[in-house]
């Protein structure tokens, strides 16, 4: 039988990550589908179907297909995912603050930076300007991090799921995290949630029915 979810999504992809870690934390079986980025399948006239913007990840569940990976999320948060949702309006705004600042900062500097140096390898000052983007989101983040456990009340939000998910693979990107004591000490604190995987060892890169 098939799972309620199935996740669209490329082992290689921060975004897919996000959606899978908060899906496994949640305890929440789904069916996942690799879609091969290097051979365009993300721009296909069947996957333009599933997600407008030519991008993955893409959540289905039941009739509802999601894109956009922090709103998905949300979604999430509001049904399986409650625990991760944050207690009351205010700590609800500070989350969609974080989520909106790592799509506006963190989300480039880090995972543009990546992309650089592992795949599209531009002229070199183009990488110099987007690591100087994350090098300064990382140095905001510290700052904000010091002297707190989570980024939002006292226990792991989807803010923390979501600025996990974009700095997972920040050494990929040669950001070294030793620089940021206050993200380095709640990094850890992030991978001993209870079933926490990295994202090597979470997404498949093949299809996957679930169990
Ligand atoms: N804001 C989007 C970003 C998704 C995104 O950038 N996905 C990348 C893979 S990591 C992608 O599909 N890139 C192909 C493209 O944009 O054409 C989200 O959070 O879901």
């Amino acid at each position: 039988m098939a799972a309620a979810y199935t996740l669209y999504g490329s082992f290689l992809s921060a975004p897919t990550y996000k959606v899978a870690l908060m899906l496994t934390l949640c305890g929440q079986a789904y069916d996942y589908r690799h879609v091969d980025l290097a051979k365009g399948e993300h721009k296909t006239p069947d996957f333009l179907q599933l997600n407008r913007y030519g991008q993955v990840p893409v959540l289905r569940h039941g009739a509802l297909t999601l894109c956009q990976s922090n709103t998905i999320l949300e979604y999430l948060a509001e049904g399986p995912g409650s625990k991760f949702a944050g207690s009351g309006p205010t700590e609800r705004q500070r989350i969609r603050e974080w989520m909106m600042w790592e799509t506006d900062r963190l989300y480039p500097g880090i995972n543009r930076t990546r992309f650089f140096e592992r795949f599209a390898k531009p002229d070199p000052a183009v990488t110099d300007f987007m690591r100087k983007v994350g090098e300064q989101a990382l140095g905001v983040l510290d700052g904000l991090l010091d002297g707190k456990r989570f980024l939002v009340g006292e226990r792991p939000t989807i803010a923390d799921l979501c600025v996990f998910g974009c700095l997972a693979h920040m050494a990929e990107a040669r950001f070294d995290i030793g620089h940021w004591p206050a993200v380095k000490a709640w990094w850890e604190r992030v991978t001993a949630l209870p079933g926490f995987l990295l994202p090597y060892d979470l997404l498949p890169k093949a299809d996957r029915d679930a169990a």
